[in-house]
């Protein structure tokens, strides 16, 4: 073996430990939520024997086997008394697969498990999979529902290939031994951020959509819909409901889709989801909140106008810049919420808040009038309640 390969397996090996162990912090608090230092995930937590052959006779140079490109766009659950991510890892190769991440605090040295999610495939094999919602469904199984994304049989137009998204689901008992179910049919040509609601709903399985024409335009899909199945191991949805429209010069101008699934509290389920507007600079992704009524969760109840979180500093950087995406959360037992976010489709981040604040901002944030004029006398209410 050769002193350089020593050299180089310790200096990696010491680098790696550092990571892990190393203790996050919250940096900024703005009423609602704390922002945290450090990423909790990145491509350099990936375990080292995932990337590297550590035999100097078949790797002498100690180079990479296999690269990986970002870690991002996580579903959570608690399980087990610990905090767990189930993060979209994502390959030099452009492929993303899924892998699973613990943390006992679930602000920092969260921990990948031994090996990643080898996701089963329908009989109709998956191009790339990503962006895992996890559910805790009432029905006794923990659901994962993910994009599948195939190519149109080679489709192409204007020389570009012709990609088809759709939802996939998976269903476990205990995160290690995935079952996996058809993909999701609902009436739309494409489909992504698909969430399952955990209860069922007059006997049924409601899953909330995102409609959409084409793979990146959401065309006449109007926002964030919800839909009904009689079965989940053959999920078929014949209508989607529209329960929250995008609109014209708000932050969900061209498109939206739900976050995690919602979670539940007295006054009503409470939803997280990304809005997307168009800009000179590209499209720009931020979160926001809404609730929907506990006896009727098609109807929205509250929606604060605006976002609840944008990338700020180096979170606006990345592979995709400007987007901030968050497809899971935790709340605790004792009010805690922890929402775990993607930068600009590269990192995972935390943010902690309560279920307090997040009824607070939810429901005395006033909802958008869609013009100048009526944000400035939203202004001038706070104002004016300040003399
Ligand atoms: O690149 C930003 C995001 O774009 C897609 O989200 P949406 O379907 O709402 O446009 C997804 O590919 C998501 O993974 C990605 O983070």
């Amino acid at each position: 073996m050769s002193e350089q390969f020593n050299e180089r397996e310790k200096a990696l090996r010491e680098a790696y430990s550092s990571l892990l162990s190393k203790k996050n912090e919250a940096i900024s608090y703005n009423g609602i939520y704390s922002r945290y230092k450090d990423p909790v995930l990145t491509a350099a937590h990936i375990p080292l024997n995932w990337i590297y052959d550590f035999n100097p006779q078949t790797n002498p140079y100690l180079m990479k086997r296999f690269g990986i490109n970002a870690v991002f766009n996580a579903g959570a659950i608690k399980w087990n008394d610990k905090y767990v991510l189930v993060a979209r890892v994502e390959g030099y190769d452009r492929k993303s697969f899924f892998a699973i991440a613990e943390s006992s605090n679930g602000i920092d040295a969260f921990e990948f498990w031994d090996t990643p999610i080898l996701m089963p495939e329908t009989s109709e094999p998956d191009t790339n999979i990503y962006d895992m919602r996890l559910v805790q469904h009432e029905d006794g199984w923990i659901y994962g529902l993910f994009c599948t994304e195939r190519s149109d049989k080679g489709g192409m137009v204007s020389g570009q290939y012709i990609a088809v998204a759709q939802c996939g689901i998976a269903r476990t008992k205990d995160l290690k031994s995935w079952e996996r179910l058809a993909d999701l049919k609902t009436p739309s040509a494409q489909q992504r951020n698909v969430v399952l609601h955990p209860n069922f709903i007059n006997g049924k399985y409601a899953f909330y959509t995102r409609p959409q024409d084409g793979f990146i335009e959401a065309g006449s899909g109007g926002g964030i819909a919800l839909g009904y199945s009689d079965s989940i191991e053959c999920a078929v949805i014949k209508e989607e409901i529209l329960i929250d429209k995008r609109a014209y010069h708000t932050i969900s101008e061209l498109k939206n889709g739900l976050g995690p699934a919602p979670i539940l509290t007295k006054y009503g389920w409470i939803h997280l989801a990304h809005g997307v507007r168009n800009t000179a600079a590209g499209f720009r992704y931020v979160c926001y909140l809404f609730m929907t009524d506990l006896q009727d969760i098609s109807k929205v109840i509250y929606k604060p106008a605006g976002y609840f979180m944008a990338p700020e500093g180096e979170e606006r950087i990345g592979d995709v810049s400007n987007v901030l995406f968050s497809n899971g959360w935790i709340a605790d037992d004792n009010g805690t919420v922890y929402i775990y976010y993607a930068s600009s489709d590269s990192r995972m981040h935390v943010a902690t808040s309560s279920i307090n604040q997040l009824l607070d901002y939810i429901m005395n944030t006033k909802e958008d009038g869609f013009t100048s004029f009526d944000a400035t006398s939203r202004v001038l209410s706070i104002i004016n309640s300040n003399q």
